[in-house]
């Protein structure tokens, strides 16, 4: 059974909607930065929310929810690292907090999702431990400006994915190939994640913090111990790093043996650790799009090739970790996205079984969605396969709340459609489709009345056992 207060929401990132990327004294952030400098497709515009929200909020109010997830944009809050703070950047989140409110929209608000501040950047960004402390005035600075206001806090969207892709795997900025530098970055984010709890709750403000995760449980392809070695190297690789640490306020021990055979971790001091330790979430946002599925380690070097060009590229993601494990792409009995993420609602249902058993507190999908391309000049997207996937998830997740879990909460991703990264504007994932190339002209796509018949009870999810 799902909770009376549950939230059913969509979700957003102030980079891939905002646009507005220099206005009221925005500053740079990281992926303006690198976007621009490498000609590549960019936020400069996105979904122009920084005009639109208003729009999109009543939206989201006339769809039935009632609930959204976005993210403040550090670089419009924080001029400069000596902290000042940019009154603009403030009066446009109120703006937007207000607006909430109006429409009896609960806000559900994260503080990092990915747009660093250049000039932090400069300095080093996540290799740089002064970056933990200026997260922390950051954090502070919010709390204090938006408490009356934003109950539901998140420290850091994902840090899994910009760590990996922007210092493992070197397609996100700052687009290093170098795990010892990833391994400081993954610390560091942690730290910093841990200082922001600890200013929340030392603030005494009402609500509760938590931290979003990329979740993706892992299976092996059989039982044989080898199989399962490999699913646990996967497991710290993917998931425990930032779920243990955040929850637990531990990282994993036998994850820092294996990295200090190789590398240096002396950079982890004790007085941090115990900061760690004693600062932990009060939830898990877990962002569910695919699972991970495993073998034990063959041959080759650590290989990472990501999909980040739809069709042309369709069957060419590789992951291959050397000595640990490799990733199984393609299951026969398995459907994939032109961007090669494998539809499998079941590893939300077992996944979110074993979250709860390792640590048993409140959950909330954060993000759960299809990209897809899309011609949203039509009428009406007839996104049929976006219904289909949501209620097969949602199913999921009823399933997992059957058995247990603390259900909180579920965002579609996304509310409207965004900038989706690398993958530019043609992977669409939005309720609500938005025509980049026609004056961003919003058109309810059918999910979005699917969605709103589902919440007010007029649908009723098809329950099956998967
Ligand atoms: C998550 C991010 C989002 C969003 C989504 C879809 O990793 O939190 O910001 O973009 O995934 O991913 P993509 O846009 O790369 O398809």
């Amino acid at each position: 059974m799902l909770t009376e207060k549950f939230l059913w929401g969509g979700a957003s990132a102030s980079y891939q909607c905002e646009g507005a990327w220099d206005l009221d004294d925005r500053v740079e952030s990281m992926w303006d930065h690198y976007l621009h400098e490498e000609q590549l497709e960019n936020g400069d515009v996105a979904s122009d929310h920084y005009h639109h929200f208003e729009e999109d909020i009543k939206m989201m109010k006339e769809g039935g929810q009632n609930a959204y997830r976005f993210s403040l944009a550090w670089p419009r809050i924080i001029k400069n690292k000596a902290g000042e703070i940019n009154e603009k950047g403030i009066a446009f989140y109120h703006k937007v907090l207000d607006c909430c409110h109006k429409y009896g929209i609960e806000p559900f608000v994260t503080l990092y999702h990915w747009d660093l501040p250049q000039y932090w950047e400069e300095t080093g960004g996540w290799l740089n431990q002064e970056v933990c402390d200026a997260f922390e005035h950051y954090a502070k600075v919010c709390y204090d400006h938006f408490h009356e206001k934003i109950t539901h806090w998140v420290t850091f969207n994902e840090p899994k994915w910009f760590v990996c892709s922007g210092y493992l795997i070197g397609n996100y900025p700052p687009c290093f190939r170098d795990t010892q530098k990833t391994i400081i970055a993954a610390y560091h984010v942690m730290y910093a994640s841990a200082l922001g709890v600890r200013a929340f709750k030392e603030s005494g403000y009402p609500g509760t913090v938590g931290i979003v995760h990329s979740f993706t449980p892992v299976n092996g392809v059989d039982d044989t111990i080898e199989t399962r070695i490999a699913m646990r190297y996967a497991d710290n690789y993917c998931n425990n790093w930032i779920l243990d640490t955040a929850a637990k306020g531990e990282i994993p021990i036998d994850l820092l043996s294996e990295l200090s055979k190789n590398y240096d971790i002396s950079f982890m001091k004790p007085e941090q650790l115990a900061i760690i330790r004693e600062n932990t979430v009060d939830f898990l946002g877990l962002n569910y799009y695919s699972r991970t599925l495993v073998k034990p380690y063959t041959e080759g070097e650590t290989t990472f090739v990501v999909n980040n060009s739809g069709k042309e590229g369709k069957g060419s993601s590789k992951v291959i970790v050397k000595h640990w494990f490799e990733q199984v792409m393609h299951d026969p009995n398995s459907t994939y996205t032109e961007w090669d993420t494998e539809i499998y609602p079941k590893g939300l249902q077992e996944g979110l079984k074993e979250v709860h058993e390792k640590y048993g507190l409140p959950i909330y999908i954060t993000e759960n969605g299809i990209g897809m391309y899309e011609d949203v000049t039509v009428e009406q997207v007839q996104d049929d396969y976006r219904i289909s996937f949501m209620e097969d998830h949602i199913n999921a997740m009823m399933n997992a709340a059957d058995a247990g879990v603390k259900m909180m909460g579920y965002f579609a991703w996304s509310a409207f459609d965004l900038y989706s990264w690398k993958n530019g504007c043609e992977k669409r994932y939005g309720l609500v489709a938005i025509d980049f190339e026609h004056d961003l002209i919003r058109k309810p796509k059918k999910s979005y009345g699917w969605y709103k018949d589902m919440i007010t009870g007029n649908i009723k999810i098809q329950r099956k056992d998967l």
